[in-house]
C-alpha cells in the first residue's frame, strides 16, 4: 500500500516515536533545551525518517494529527526532565496555514499543563507560504509566551526587512554553515553575518550541527551561545533523554 495509506492508523497504533536532541549552553556544556524529532516505526518498512513521510501527511491532512501528536508527546516528556529545559517542536508548512493551530497548541499546553515559556516552534523561512495566515498565527502564539524559531536559517530567501518583520525570538543556524566553520579559526562569513543580525533583530542564535570542539570554540567567539549536534548529543529515545538530563556530560 501507498505509504500515506498507512500515516492514520500509524498515529493511532502508536507506530511514530520521538527522539529527542539535547541542545547545550555552549560555554557550559549544560543542556537547556532539546529538539523533538520524529520516526515512523513502519510494520513492513522498518523506520521511516520525517523527511519520506511529513511531506506525504502534508498533501494528505495527516500532518494535523501527527503534529499534534508530536507536540502533545514532547510538552508531557520535557517535565519529566531535571533542570526545567525547553522544547523545541518543528511545525510544517500546512500546519502553519491551518486556522485551527493556535488553539490546537493552547489546548495541548493546558492538557499537559507546560509552561508557555518551556515550549519553542520551530519553522522554516518557506513554510510561511501566505503571510496573511502566518504572521497573526506567529503573533498569537507569542503572546501567549511560546517563542518562535527560524529552522535552517540561511538556507532560504528571505530578505533583511521581511525578517525583521517576522515575530520571531530564535535564528537556527543552519548545520551547512557550522560544518564550515574549521580548526584555523577561519570560519563562515554566513555564520558570522546570521549571529550579528540575530543581535540587530534581537533575536537569539542556535547553531545545529555541531560535531567537533572547535566548531563549538568558534560560535561562541561569534557570539553564539546554544548549540545542539553530534559533538554533545545525538537524538535520544525519551529514555535515554531523561538520563541525560539528570546526570548531564
Ligand atoms: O531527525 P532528522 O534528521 O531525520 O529530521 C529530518 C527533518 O525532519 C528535519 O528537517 C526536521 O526538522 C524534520 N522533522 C523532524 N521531526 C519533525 C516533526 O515532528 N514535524 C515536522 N514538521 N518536521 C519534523
Ligand atoms: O532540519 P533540521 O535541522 O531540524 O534537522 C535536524 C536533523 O539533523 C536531525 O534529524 C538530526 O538527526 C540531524 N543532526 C543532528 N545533529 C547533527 C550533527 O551534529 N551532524 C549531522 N550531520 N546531523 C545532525
Ligand atoms: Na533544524
Ligand atoms: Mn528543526
Amino acid at each position: 500500500a501507498a505509504l500515506g495509506e498507512d500515516l492514520e492508523e500509524a498515529v493511532s497504533s502508536g507506530q511514530l516515536r520521538v527522539l529527542y536532541q539535547p541542545m547545550v549552553d555552549l560555554s557550559s556544556g549544560r543542556p537547556v533545551g532539546a529538539e523533538a524529532l520524529v520516526r515512523w516505526h513502519h510494520p513492513l518498512r522498518g523506520i521511516v525518517s520525517p523527511l519520506d513521510f511529513i511531506p506525504i501527511a502534508e498533501r494528505t491532512g495527516a500532518i494535523t494529527g501527527v503534529g499534534l501528536y508530536v507536540l502533545e508527546q514532547a510538552c508531557r516528556m520535557v517535565q519529566t526532565w531535571a533542570g526545567h529545559p525547553y522544547v523545541s517542536v518543528n511545525l510544517s508548512a500546512r500546519q502553519l496555514q491551518d486556522p485551527t493551530l493556535v488553539g490546537s497548541v493552547r489546548t495541548v499546553l493546558d492538557r499537559t499543563a507546560l509552561p508557555p515559556d518551556r515550549l519553542v516552534l520551530e519553522i522554516t523561512e518557506s513554510a510561511i507560504v501566505d503571510d496573511r495566515v502566518a504572521l497573526p498565527a506567529l503573533e498569537a502564539l507569542r503572546a501567549h509566551g511560546i517563542r518562535i524559531a527560524i529552522d535552517d536559517f540561511g538556507t532560504g530567501y528571505s530578505s533583511l526587512q521581511y525578517l525583521s518583520r517576522l515575530p520571531v525570538d530564535i535564528l537556527k543556524i543552519d548545520r551547512s554553515f557550522v560544518a564550515e566553520l574549521d580548526n584555523t579559526g577561519r570560519g563562515s562569513a554566513i555564520t558570522e553575518a546570521v549571529i550579528s543580525l540575530a543581535r540587530i533583530l534581537d533575536m537569539t542564535t542556535v547553531a545545529e550541527g555541531i560535531e567537533t570542539p572547535a566548531q563549538a570554540a568558534e560560535l561562541q567567539r561569534l557570539g553564539c551561545r546554544t548549540g545542539q549536534g553530534y559533538l554533545y548529543a545525538k537524538p535520544l529515545a525519551a529514555d535515554d533523554a531523561e538520563q541525560y538530563f539528570t546526570h548531564p556530560q
